[in-house]
């Protein structure tokens, strides 16, 4: 194996692990906009997501679960975290913002 192959090499091992070892994602705050469950979709004003490179902005999500869109109405803030699921922000968690 020649040396830039043995570099390379590492630097894939390197990346690998690094991804398993990710860090818990971020929560953010959001106000609700609208929850529609025909579609299974949230609208959220949302703060900067770190981990997706986002910064502040309403816009609508996918949920992982279904059952998160119980947890939450028009006009309630809550917060969240979010990650991309096959190329797609999704909501991963959601709580009522704590007081
Ligand atoms: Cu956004």
């Amino acid at each position: 194996m020649n040396m830039l192959r043995l570099v390379t090499a590492c630097m894939a091992f390197a990346g690998a692990t690094l991804a398993l070892a990710q860090a818990p994602r971020p929560v953010v705050e959001a106000e609700v906009r609208k929850v529609d469950l025909d579609t299974q979709k949230i609208t959220l004003k949302h703060g900067a997501i770190p981990n997706i490179d986002m910064g502040a902005m309403t816009m609508v999500f996918r949920v992982s679960d279904p059952a998160l869109l119980q947890k939450a109405k028009a006009g309630d803030r809550i917060t969240f975290t979010a990650d991309k699921v096959d190329g797609v922000i999704t909501v991963m968690s959601l709580e009522p913002a704590k007081p």
